[in-house]
């Protein structure tokens, strides 16, 4: 067998489904052909080779990280905004004097695709910095034809300006653009009849979301765009239940969604549908914590159910200005009560399933493209349990 480059003297946490909890091998080691694994076990079993060889000390090794919910191409900033809340201001009125998700789609509108680029890079490098090697990157901050095409254009740019897989998701039912106000089916309609079908032929979105909530997008409204993308061959992703229960799991449920997110209010019965349909949870504790939410997403019913589990960033200026997946899985374990295990699955293994990619990427495995992250740790634990700290030793994308 040819190998281009061994890992060695390696702990692995592989994820491997069939092994338990993470997975271990102790004393492991990968080895890669053309970017992708085609061996990753005990080091005694490793295949002999000439290939180049990185002894890695004992280090641990999990697969790289996937973000795969974000919305890290965006425009300006809310930094006065958060200050004003301090001040005692509400979402609410900030947002009735023109703020909110409406100030970053004015500032959306007046950039161009190289500033959009130019303004996300820096919030992508402190991803890769902790060892994300996949990026799910929205629009919904352009909201009209041009800007949302930029943005999705940019976050495509992303992944050629920097070595990290990148999917792009399709969110134009974030909110209602001012052009449309009052007449959110009309805009549903212009959804549906223009810019959905222009984004599949063009190969801009790879999966379709929609703000399903009181303040955004009814269940209706939410079908609508999802027949309409199902019947473009686009998979769908909602964001659900996250300030209320709107019946927003069973909705994703019903339409065999990648995934449902956030899930605050979801019901049980919701948790169920999701697990019945493979529609995975994620669970975006950097939006419940800077929200100030009070009321967790229903753990024991996903468990209980075998509901898969992904956190991740929610990379935003409004409700979730995190680009630290370490500080994202420590508050999933201390809001939310997640196992260190489910943390790093939620960000490696089922966070692949929730983007559609589990064949390709989120474990240590043979056909797997080859994406590590290599920790200076003593145990897979430190990743979750330290605070604003952080032990990447390396990162590895497609081999390299
Ligand atoms: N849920 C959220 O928390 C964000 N979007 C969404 O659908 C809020 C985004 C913002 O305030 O800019
Ligand atoms: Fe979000």
């Amino acid at each position: 067998m040819r190998i281009d480059t061994v890992w060695h003297n390696a702990r692995l946490a592989t994820l491997d489904p069939v092994l338990p909890k993470l997975g271990v091998i102790e004393r492991g080691a990968i080895a890669c052909t053309d970017g992708r694994i085609v061996f990753a076990g005990p080091e005694q079993d490793l295949p002999a080779s000439d290939a180049a060889r990185f002894d890695c000390e004992g280090r641990w090794i999990t697969p790289g990280l996937i973000d795969c919910h974000t919305h890290l191409v965006h425009a300006g900033d809310r930094a006065r905004e958060f200050a004003q809340r301090l001040g005692g201001a509400t979402y609410e009125e900030i947002a009735r004097a023109g703020g909110g998700i409406l100030s970053t789609v004015r500032a959306v509108r007046a950039a161009s695709q190289a500033e959009l680029v130019t303004q996300s890079l820096p919030r992508l490098d402190a991803l890769l910095a902790e060892g994300v090697t996949t990026v799910e990157v929205k629009s919904g901050y352009g909201l009209d034809r041009e800007a949302e095409w930029r943005m999705l254009a940019a976050a495509r740019e992303l992944g050629r300006q920097r070595p990290v897989g990148i999917t792009t998701t399709y969110l134009g039912a974030h909110a209602v653009p001012p052009e449309f106000a009052g007449d959110a089916d009309g805009y549903v309609d212009w959804i549906c009849t223009e810019m959905l079908p222009a984004l599949a032929a063009e190969r801009l979105a790879d999966a379709v979301d929609v703000f399903c909530e009181t303040v955004a997008f009814s269940p209706a409204q939410t079908s609508r765009i999802f027949d309409t993308a199902q019947r473009l061959g686009l998979p769908v992703k909602l964001h659900a239940d996250q300030l209320s229960d709107f019946g927003g799991a069973a909705l994703a449920a019903r339409y065999g969604a990648l995934s449902a997110d956030h899930l605050e209010y979801a019901s049980d019965e919701g948790a169920a549908a999701m697990a019945v349909a493979g529609t995975v949870a994620v669970l975006l504790p950097g939006a419940f914590y800077t929200l100030r939410e009070t009321h967790a997403p229903p753990i024991s019913a996903l468990r209980r159910h075998g509901t898969p589990i992904a956190l991740a960033t929610d990379c935003n200026p409004g409700s979730s200005p995190l680009t630290s997946p370490l500080l994202a899985m420590n508050m999933a374990a201390t809001l939310f009560r997640l196992t260190v295990e489910e943390c790093l699955a939620g960000f490696t293994r089922v966070a692949a399933q929730a983007l559609g990619l589990q064949a390709e990427i989120g474990t240590l495995q043979p056909g797997k493209f080859c994406n590590l992250a290599i920790w200076d740790i003593g145990a897979p634990a430190e990743l979750i349990w330290r605070i604003g700290f952080n032990p990447l030793y390396r990162r590895v994308w497609r081999g390299a």
